[in-house]
């Protein structure tokens, strides 16, 4: 049984709404645990396929495969419903963690380089950052505040790529003795 929130639309087009509360906290939880002593860091993708640790994209993360964890499948289940797009859309979901001025800088989601192409992202909140960390779309003049369980979307597939463009987004430094947690998932056009 799904709960259904409401969408708090912060942008129609391109689309960025925010749900908030759409993961339960024990959710959270169980996902931060479940990644905790197993994260690498994380790498940026290249034009060429290929990707690499970079200054663009601080932080560690870990992929977490469908069926490990029972968080992540529950997750994914209940995003397939609100979306009414199919899992095998959906690439793995990737756990982040930021600490101590760590973060993404200004990028796209979609673009070369990629085996599949994603037409949106959906990212969680798995705590609450009571300062630095935002995710911001600073063409939009968009700030979002990470808190546990809100979950923020947008999507990518449209044809005007001026509107594409508009999606620029960041994960802003998180500040010393702060630590950041998000579930990133991509969801894709086709399936390979
Ligand atoms: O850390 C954030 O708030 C943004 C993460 C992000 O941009 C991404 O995973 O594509």
């Amino acid at each position: 049984m799904f709960r259904h929130k409401k969408k708090e639309i912060l942008c129609s087009e391109p689309l960025v709404y925010i749900i908030k509360g759409f993961m339960s906290h024990s959710n959270c939880d169980e996902l931060i645990k479940f990644v905790a002593d197993d994260l690498t860091k994380s790498t940026e993708i290249h034009a060429d396929g290929t990707d690499s640790i970079t200054t663009n994209r601080t932080g560690t993360d870990k992929h977490i495969k469908n069926k490990e964890c029972k968080a992540n499948d529950k997750h994914r289940k209940a995003l397939s419903k609100l979306l009414s797009v199919r899992r095998s859309l959906f690439e793995k979901s990737l756990v982040i963690n930021y600490k101590d001025g760590q973060q993404y800088k200004p990028h796209f989601d979609q673009g070369s380089g990629l085996e599949q192409q994603r037409i949106a992202t959906a990212i969680c909140y798995l705590n609450d950052v009571e300062e630095g960390g935002e995710t911001v779309f600073p063409k939009l003049n968009i700030t979002v505040k990470p808190q546990k369980g809100d979950m923020l979307y947008f999507k990518y597939d449209y044809p005007d790529n001026n509107v594409n463009r508009l999606t620029l987004h960041a994960g802003r430094p998180v500040l010393p003795n702060q630590e950041k947690w998000i579930h990133t998932t991509w969801i894709c056009e086709k399936k390979l």
